[in-house]
């Protein structure tokens, strides 16, 4: 494309409002989310998305998988059924069901074992590709709980900052989501997960 014919693109009326419009969206989505940590049950939170840390069957388990599961009801399964599980990093979105909650996007975490075997990036892709699940489904309020932090033994420190570096990433895109909960079921997460937010 020549220099000339760029400009009368830019100058004709109709592209320059295409093109205006398109840069105030862009605007309007980006660098304006709101991060808060809580404390608390994530199966009670009234919000567009929960997040769940499943396993790669996708049919339910111990820790915050199970009482998601107890709090959706079976339909929660059945709908995880027809997913036909998933592998570690993908997500996957379903209905709420019982939950206050009006989705349910269920990642799966790496379970940890010495930190060689690729269980950052792998930890990275859950809240990043999570996050993208929401932003496909124009979704605005997303809990996240500390994923493989459980029964999958991540070290919490380690986690709570990829958790942390990963959604900060997310805000400066464009993205529908405007607020990110991290849901501390504990204490000991809570503090980890305000030491990193204050860097
Ligand atoms: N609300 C918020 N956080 C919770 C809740 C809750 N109701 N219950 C537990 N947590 P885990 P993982 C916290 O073990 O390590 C399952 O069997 C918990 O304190 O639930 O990713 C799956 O099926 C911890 O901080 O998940 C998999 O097999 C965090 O949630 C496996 O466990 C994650 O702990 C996944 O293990």
């Amino acid at each position: 494309m020549t220099g000339s014919s760029s400009y009368s693109l830019i100058k004709s009326g109709k592209n320059h409002t295409i093109i205006v419009k398109a840069l105030l969206y862009y605007r309007e989505r980006m660098g304006t989310m709101e991060i808060e940590i809580i404390q608390g049950d994530i199966t009670e939170l009234k919000v567009d998305a929960i997040v769940n840390a499943a396993n790669k069957s996708l049919l339910g388990g111990g820790g915050v998988d199970g009482a998601i599961h107890r709090a959706a009801g079976p339909e929660l399964k059945e709908a995880c059924r027809k997913l036909n599980g998933a592998e570690t990093g993908e997500a996957k979105l379903t209905k709420g069901f019982n939950l206050p909650a009006s989705y349910v996007i269920h990642t799966v975490g790496p379970v940890y074992r010495d930190g060689n075997h690729g269980e950052a990036d792998k930890l990275k892709a859950c809240y990043a590709n999570s996050f993208k699940v929401a932003n496909e489904h124009d979704l605005k309020t997303v809990a996240f709980p500390a994923i493989s932090t459980g029964i999958y033994g991540y070290p919490l420190e380690e986690a709570s900052k990829i958790a942390v570096d990963t959604v900060m990433e997310a805000r400066n895109t464009a993205t529908s989501v405007e607020k990110v909960m991290f849901v501390a079921f504990d204490d000991r997460t809570k503090g980890v997960l305000e030491n990193q937010l204050a860097y």
